[in-house]
């Protein structure tokens, strides 16, 4: 066999790679290929992603739960039909709403597709949601009400290497998207990396040398940050009047929203200086085109978006854009920092509650009929808008919620926020399924477990942070009886007596071309036979012989009239804020050898050798009073459970602030901490920012929630 040319499945960088067999079944080698994103760069997670191919326990065959209430192997026909017929009479005795369905940002364009599709003419429920609304959906948002538009780049990523200033929010490039830091040289050598972020994280640590500067905030006090910046922008006269002047709606109010944030005010509340402020605001200023600058980037990550005002932060971060004049210029912009493999394809093809496929809204009339008639269904048929994630499975189980729940691709039981909570939900199902590769903790809960094909075995697209549509190749055969999602899609709408799912991707991906045709994200014009002969195609590509839409907003943004649409924010605290019995602030993030709830990377021998278990940072200061040593044990206790782990000692956070990486399960998973509180605009939970109290423990009692 020939080297296979793919992507990583992992982050949305998507580093480009190639696949050589080597000896043992289902067995590859990885190697980086050259591609404008990574530039032949790879992370430690990349080079050793294909050991999840052959872990010891990776699923071969369908489980159902027996008699004595264990996971038992099982034929696909007998799992199929079993799930099929608890379906129906679960839908038959409690309504088709009686059904949910949870994806995820990791599956292909084509699953995504397919799972919207299933979850709405198979199973006709309005309950579907994915695991996307925990990742970017604050920034799809407030960039959807801005811009009139949503995609996570609106830019090709390469073009921040021509930039005099990136600011950073709430963003650990560094480890999150190693390869990525390549395009922050230019900004580096000009000392413009801006960088804010209440830990001195690697990205951080990029600013070094007068390379740019770390603003080292108060947890969730990001929103108070970006106002006074915008302030200052305004009131040193630093703005883009002409741009304000043609491309944005109301320029006034920008000025009325951040005249009171004068730089003292905000030190007040985030705990960066004054000077800083300003200091940050002109290095910003001066990078902009109005000002003769090569260009400047203000760009999100979770750190500004996974909090109850996360979508006001972004408006916050597009504001300040909006007065230098970044968007819709060439070599200036803002931009989200997409997450998952497929997080940006993720959420065009309907996998969220609202939306149905090619970015288009499930409460639009011409948008159902266009659906409607490409699914060969009434669209009168079709459901209305379902719950979002959290509210989706705190209703799970309950007298007028879902009572049977699907899983594809997500591991609920360590990555959604309030785990006590979501392991009540899911007990309390009637039939909880799940598809994945390995025994997730999420999957070893379920009544039948359907084990699915990974990257190195499917064909597909992904797409990627920066709307680049990319073929995902097979270069070895699925072990055991493993099938794609979309065969379980396929297999389960036959039983349920609608026979007209493929599991054929390129014939999904056919469907999916026509069923986005005329919408924002419009791929019609994307095949896979262009892909293969290697054209970058950036979607909108509404026709054939279109080249694809690389840069966004050129000749206008995407609203009724064109301009950019102010809409005036302003600050507010943390949902669960401190309190004389928790003082302290948890946040919680990402180290860079483990992906997400770890389900894959603690398979890889050499990633676990290097972060082996979950740990607290906490600054030296904290530590003394409590009286422990590095790697001794406390307690981090929060109104909704507490845990026992080790302390690592670091003066890279600030003394308010204590850091843990969210990747471990069991004893060990954070978000038994976190709290489940939403955005009101997004519905995005707030990961990043709750009280927490800290002890010293006992040795011994390690990671026990209480
Ligand atoms: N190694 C690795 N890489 C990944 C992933 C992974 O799991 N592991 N996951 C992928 C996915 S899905 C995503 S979404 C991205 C996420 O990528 P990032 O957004 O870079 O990742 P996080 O570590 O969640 O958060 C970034 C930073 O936010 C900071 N932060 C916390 N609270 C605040 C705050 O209130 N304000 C500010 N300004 N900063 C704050 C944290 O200290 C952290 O350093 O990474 C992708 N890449
Ligand atoms: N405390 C805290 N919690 C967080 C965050 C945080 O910063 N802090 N970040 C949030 C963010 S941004 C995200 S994106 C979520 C992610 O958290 P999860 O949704 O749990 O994401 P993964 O761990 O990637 O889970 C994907 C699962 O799908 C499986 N899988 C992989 N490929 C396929 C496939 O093709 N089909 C199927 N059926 N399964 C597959 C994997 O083995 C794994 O079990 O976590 C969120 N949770
Ligand atoms: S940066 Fe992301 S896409 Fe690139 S190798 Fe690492 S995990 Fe894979
Ligand atoms: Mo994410």
């Amino acid at each position: 066999m020939t080297a296979v040319p793919t992507h990583c499945p992992y982050c949305a960088l998507q580093c480009a790679t190639t696949l050589h067999p080597v000896e043992g079944p289902g067995a590859v080698e990885v190697r980086p290929r050259a591609f404008p994103t990574n530039r032949g760069g790879l992370c430690r997670k990349g080079w050793t992603a294909p050991d999840v191919l052959t872990v010891p326990d990776r699923l071969t065959v369908p489980l159902v739960r027996n008699a004595a209430g264990e996971l038992e192997e099982t034929s696909w026909d007998d799992a199929l039909d079993f799930v099929a017929s608890r379906i129906k009479s679960l839908q038959a005795a409690h309504g088709r709403d009686s059904v949910a369905v949870f994806g995820g940002g990791g599956l292909t364009n084509e699953k995504a597709y397919a799972l919207g599709k299933f979850a709405r003419v198979a199973l006709r429920t309005a309950n579907v949601d994915y695991n996307g609304r925990f990742c970017m959906s604050s920034a799809a948002a407030a960039t959807n009400r801005a811009f009139g538009i949503d995609r996570g780049l609106p830019f090709p990523l390469a073009d921040l290497g021509g930039a005099d200033a990136v600011l950073l929010v709430g963003s650990n490039l560094a480890e999150t998207m190693p390869p990525a830091v390549a395009h922050l040289q230019g900004a580096r050598g000009a000392g413009g990396l801006l960088v804010v972020d209440p830990r001195r994280s690697a990205t951080a640590g990029l600013t070094d040398d007068e390379n740019g500067i770390h603003l080292q905030p108060t947890p969730g006090t990001d929103l108070a940050l970006l106002l006074a910046l915008t302030h200052v922008v305004l009131q040193e006269s630093l703005a883009d009047n002409v741009f304000l002047g043609e491309r944005v709606d109301d320029p006034d109010l920008l000025i009325r929203s951040t005249a009171s944030w004068w730089p003292e005010r905000a030190e007040r509340m985030t705990g960066v200086p004054a000077a800083t402020i300003r200091r940050a605001a002109r290095v910003l200023a001066a990078a902009a085109p109005v000002h003769g600058g090569a260009g400047a980037f203000i760009l999100t990550g979770r750190g500004a978006e996974q909090h109850t005002k996360g979508t006001d932060t972004v408006t916050a971060c597009i504001n300040l854009a909006l007065v230098l004049g970044l968007p819709g210029r060439v070599g200036s912009g803002y931009g989200c920092i997409t997450g998952q493999g497929n997080g940006q394809g993720g959420r065009e093809h309907g996998q969220k509650a609202d939306q149905l496929p090619g970015y288009r809204s499930i409460a639009d009339p011409a948008a159902r009929s266009h659906i409607a008639q490409v699914w060969g269904v009434a669209a009168e048929e079709l459901p209305g808008p379902g719950k979002s994630a959290v509210e989706l499975i705190n209703a799970l189980g309950t007298a007028d919620g879902p009572r049977a729940l699907l899983v594809h691709g997500s591991n609920l039981l360590v990555s959604a926020p309030n785990l006590a909570s979501v392991r009540e939900r899911l007990s309390a199902l009637e039939l909880l399924v799940v598809a994945d590769v390995v025994p997730s903790e999420t999957a070893l809960l379920a009544d039948v477990v359907f084990p699915v094909t990974q990257w190195a075995e499917e064909e597909g697209t992904m797409t990627s942070l920066e709307g680049r549509v990319l073929r995902r190749r097979a270069a070895v055969a699925a072990p055991g009886e493993v099938r794609s999602d979309l065969a379980v899609f396929a297999g389960l709408a036959e039983r349920l007596g609608i026979p007209r799912f493929s599991a054929d991707p390129a014939e999904v991906f056919e469907e999916l071309r026509r069923a986005s045709a005329g919408g924002k994200a419009d791929y019609s014009g994307i095949t896979w036979a262009r892909l293969d002969a290697g054209e970058a195609l950036f979607w909108p590509v509404p026709s054939e012989g279109h080249p694809g839409t690389p840069r966004l907003f050129a000749d206008g943004f995407a609203t009724p009239d064109g301009r950019a649409h102010v809409v005036p924010v302003d600050h507010r605290p943390v949902a669960d804020d401190l309190s004389g019995q928790a003082p302290l602030y948890l946040v919680t993030g990402r180290l860079l050898q483990h992906y997400q709830s770890g389900a894959q990377t603690r398979r890889v021998p050499e990633l676990v050798a290097a972060e082996p278990e979950v740990f607290a940072e906490i600054h030296p200061r904290v530590a003394a009073q409590l009286g422990i040593g590095d790697g001794r044990p406390v307690r981090l206790r929060t109104a909704r459970g507490s845990m026992v782990l080790p302390a690592r000692i670091t003066p890279d956070v600030r003394p308010d602030t204590v850091f843990v990486p969210f990747h471990f399960g069991g004893a060990e998973a954070v978000n038994e901490l976190t709290n489940d509180a939403l955005d009101p605009v997004s519905r995005m939970p707030e990961f990043k920012a709750c009280a927490v109290q800290v002890t010293a423990a006992e040795l011994g009692a390690t990671g026990v929630p209480a």
